[in-house]
């Protein structure tokens, strides 16, 4: 065996079976992961995602996170983080798309739930000390941020420079304030935006429907967001300034894919100097559907005018990792490129697999047995 696992993927931590196709979309195999809100936090990416339950309608049941270092194999981080249960004005299942993002050292989780205490969706911000939380409610008494309005769902959060945040959300408008430097509260009022700017090369213009999401990229200001009603399609304008006026600038992610849920939902962000684009959709996990929708990943390339080029859903997502795993060290069995069958949860001493049956199993992409190679591998296996 020596000098054949040299810098390779190896599978199969409990069935011993190698998985031979080397694809890693969607990145997420254990629980559904709906509305993916990535962040970079110092050398890893969090990924924040809903929980869908399947059914009827988007019930969903509190908010989970997986974690990468090389873009290619994602940790569990094993349970819900967050939940409706959280807040005293939240109706259970009610979910919906969130996004965090880190200040002064905390970690602020702005969440789309359904009020309790009036008609509509809201917007309700946690806090916690570490990115996998625990988090609990950031405001005293009933509070909600934002809202209650039916027209509330799907913050996006994003600081400026100069210090300044801003949140945007909404459906089917695009409304946007600045937070204050303690990031539960506005700095002045809610504004509503005009998407109606700006034609694609194509002559279409924006249609934006939900989901929308801040960055910034060399001076310029990216609003991408799913557009074009249902089936959605994602779009994007962009501004010289995070309150507008935005131009609409085109589709990244048409409608319609092999795969496609009937919902999109994106997050962007750059990592140790390469860029990634987050979406959802129902491809590959056996039981995935447009309420069990899993999330996904494509490296992209900027266009050299800035602009951001057309991309499609892929089962291989990511190809070349950020670094190569060391199979000299001990890898959690919660750490994967792919896994078949097996679930995850937590205890006091930590995230582990569940579930198991027979020919379910695990693969860990992109390691480097260095020119030695191996003569053999160890794993902690349990019934
Ligand atoms: O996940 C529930 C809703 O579906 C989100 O709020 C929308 O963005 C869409 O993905």
């Amino acid at each position: 065996m020596k000098n054949t696992l040299k810098k390779m993927l190896i599978g199969g931590a409990l069935g011993l079976s190698i998985n031979t196709v080397l694809a890693d979309n969607p990145i997420i195999q254990t629980y559904y992961s709906p509305d993916p809100a990535p962040v970079v936090i110092d050398d890893t990416v969090f990924v924040y995602t809903g929980n869908d339950r399947g059914g009827d309608f988007f019930t969903m049941d509190g908010w989970r996170v997986s974690s990468s270092t090389d873009m290619v194999n994602w940790t569990d981080r094993g349970t819900i983080i967050l939940s409706s249960r959280d807040f005293p004005n939240a109706k259970a299942n009610g979910d919906w798309a969130a996004q965090v993002i880190r200040r002064n050292g905390k970690y602020y989780y702005y969440v789309t739930v359904e009020s309790s205490i009036g008609g509509g969706r809201a917007i309700n911000v946690a806090v916690a000390d570490r990115p996998e939380g625990p988090f609990k409610n950031a405001l005293s008494g009933n509070k909600h941020l934002a809202g209650p309005s039916w027209e509330y769902i799907d913050p996006t959060v994003w600081i400026d420079d100069d210090g300044q945040a801003y949140l945007y959300w909404g459906n089917p408008k695009l409304f946007w304030t600045k937070l204050n430097e303690d990031m539960i509260s506005f700095n002045g009022g809610i504004h509503e935006t005009d998407m109606s700017r700006g034609f694609a090369p194509s002559g279409q213009s924006s249609t934006y429907t939900e989901g929308p999401w801040i960055h910034k990229h060399n001076g310029k200001y990216y609003m991408i967001y799913a557009a074009q009603g249902i089936p959605e399609s994602i779009s994007y304008s962009w501004s010289d300034s995070p309150t507008g006026p935005w131009e609409y600038k085109g589709i990244i992610m048409p409608k319609n894919e092999q795969g496609a849920a009937f919902t999109n939902h994106s997050g962007l962000i750059e990592f140790k100097g390469r860029s990634f684009f987050f979406y959802h959709n129902q491809r590959r996990v056996p039981g995935a559907g447009g309420y069990n929708r899993t999330s996904a990943v494509e490296e992209f390339t900027w266009n050299a005018d800035g602009t951001i080029p057309e991309l499609h859903m892929t089962d291989e997502g990511v190809k070349t990792p950020i670094h190569y795993v060391d199979p000299f060290k001990r890898v959690e069995a919660e750490t994967k490129a792919w896994s078949y069958g097996v679930g995850t949860d937590k205890n006091n001493n930590g995230v582990y697999i569940n579930k198991i049956h027979n020919n379910d199993y695990i693969k860990v992409r992109c390691l480097d047995f260095g020119e030695m190679g191996a003569d053999f591998f160890t794993a902690s296996v349990s019934s």
